[in-house]
């Protein structure tokens, strides 16, 4: 195994990668920026190296700074966690080329997802159902865009192939206002990806999102760790998710499931992914895959018992998995609350001290994260301070785990997201599960 790894990040998902790390016998080597020179995961690491100043651009994203910090202190592997240089296939093959293990998939399977086009290209080829659209990128011809449209029906969006997550996309209604928004989307695209390529799918009007985890060794197996709902989202930020997905009939989920897992061998996939997917009227419609450890990972971790991190090591350093599909057993429900230091109900982010800080406890509740009593929130980063993650028998189950930690964590100094998740918890459509990607923002009365 790996002597030592460097962790590429920062925050809980530093202290994460560094627990498994540990179980697994292995040092670690923290990098960190002026801003989190105090920082828990920077204390706890074996080794530890500056990289630069606060802003991420000149630390966390600083590849050279990252690539000697490697260098100088001998470790094997980088794990990139998630965001940062997770998903830069620059990055990956630099990695590689410097003569390290990234623990991540290889660079031309994270350059083929980053696209989006040759991502759903890749899938529907590989039998995974995807959204109907454009074949491939839309032409230049007029005529042909409107044609596809009209073949497609409104309402359609129009995505760049660039972009991703919720960045450059434009919904289209009639076909009086498609060739002005296909050229505006086009524009913004070449500025904010340097890629003017887009290409059309049907708008789906109140999908769910729901994606699928899998691990795939590089012996040729691969399996998937079924599902997770991840519709109570706002402007693109994910804000509660848990697994299993609600509602949905297992022979539906676990079907697509194992597509997944097939289309991961079919392209030779490498460690840990996510199938993003749309789910309305009973149907699953691929989206995007990302090549990352995600942020709700726990939720599956444990209705699975299966430790993501570790398999993701396991796997960078060439072992085989060491379970069939059929050895997955699903078990419970979990829960997951971002807990962001931002206001509950405005959304300003609260950076700051955080003056006194309890966490709750006992049977079934996980927390993962970097925060404690006296400790700055810097102001540099993502808001997201920690998540919150219940266990239960059965979601009513995990959902009451989840309303009494809340009752029991206690965050000063900063704002927090807290009272929203105390809210959302008691809220009779989150109770009944199910609720598609407008139902916060329509709730917050942000119109979607
Ligand atoms: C869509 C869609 C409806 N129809 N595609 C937004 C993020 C990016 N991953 C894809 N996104 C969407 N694609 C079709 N054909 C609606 C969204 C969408 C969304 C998707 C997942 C989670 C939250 C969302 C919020 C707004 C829009």
């Amino acid at each position: 195994m790996f002597e030592k790894i460097l962790i590429a990040n920062r925050g809980e998902i530093a202290m994460r990668i560094q627990r498994a790390c540990r179980e697994m016998g292995i040092k670690t080597v923290a990098v960190y920026s002026q801003a989190d020179a105090e920082a828990k995961y920077v204390k706890l690491a074996d080794e530890a190296v500056c990289i630069g100043p606060a802003p991420s651009s000149k630390s966390y994203l600083n590849i050279p700074a990252i690539i000697s910090a490697a260098e100088v202190t001998d470790a094997q592997a980088i794990h990139p966690g998630y965001g940062f240089l997770s998903e830069n296939a620059d990055f990956a093959e630099r990695v590689e080329k410097s003569g390290f293990t990234f623990i991540g998939p290889r660079a031309d399977t994270i350059r083929l997802m980053g696209d989006k086009v040759s991502a759903k290209e890749a899938m529907k080829k590989a039998g995974v159902p995807c959204v109907p659209g454009s074949d491939g990128a839309l032409p230049n011809d007029p005529k042909k865009i409107i044609e596809t449209a009209r073949e497609i029906s409104y309402p359609v969006i129009i995505k760049a192939s660039g972009g991703g997550g919720g960045r450059g996309m434009r919904v289209v209604h009639t076909e009086a206002a498609l060739l002005n928004s296909v050229s505006m989307t086009k524009n913004e695209a070449e500025t904010a990806f340097g890629n003017p390529m887009v290409y059309m799918e049907k708008f789906l009007e109140r999908p769910r999102h729901v994606e699928f985890q899998v691990l795939s060794d590089q012996h040729g197996n691969s399996i998937h760790l079924g599902n997770r709902d991840c519709s109570l989202q706002r402007r693109h930020q994910k804000v509660i998710e848990e697994a299993p997905a609600p509602g949905i009939p297992s022979r539906v989920s676990d079907k697509i499931a194992q597509r997944c897992a097939d289309a991961c061998k079919k392209i030779n996939y490498r460690g840990a992914g996510t199938f993003e997917f749309l789910y309305e009227n009973g149907k699953f419609f691929f989206i995007e895959m990302n090549t990352r450890l995600q942020v709700e990972h726990p939720v599956t971790e444990l209705i699975t018992g299966i430790d993501i991190v570790k398999e993701q090591i396991k796997i960078a350093y060439g072992e085989k998995l060491n379970y069939k599909q059929r050895h997955i057993e699903f078990k419970g429900h979990a829960i997951e609350c971002r807990i962001n230091a931002e206001d509950s109900f405005k959304f300003i982010p609260s950076p700051g001290l955080i003056t006194r800080f309890h966490l709750p406890g006992g049977p079934g509740v996980r927390i993962d994260t970097h925060a404690y009593g006296g400790y700055t929130v810097p102001s540099h980063y993502d808001s997201m301070i920690g998540k919150l993650i219940t266990f239960g028998i059965s979601r009513e189950d995990a959902i009451a785990k989840m309303q009494i930690a809340l009752s029991e964590v206690f965050i000063d100094g900063i704002n927090t997201n807290l009272d929203l998740h105390r809210d959302l918890l008691h809220d009779s459509a989150f109770k009944d599960g199910g609720m598609s990607i407008h139902y916060l923002e329509k709730k917050l009365g942000m119109k979607s």
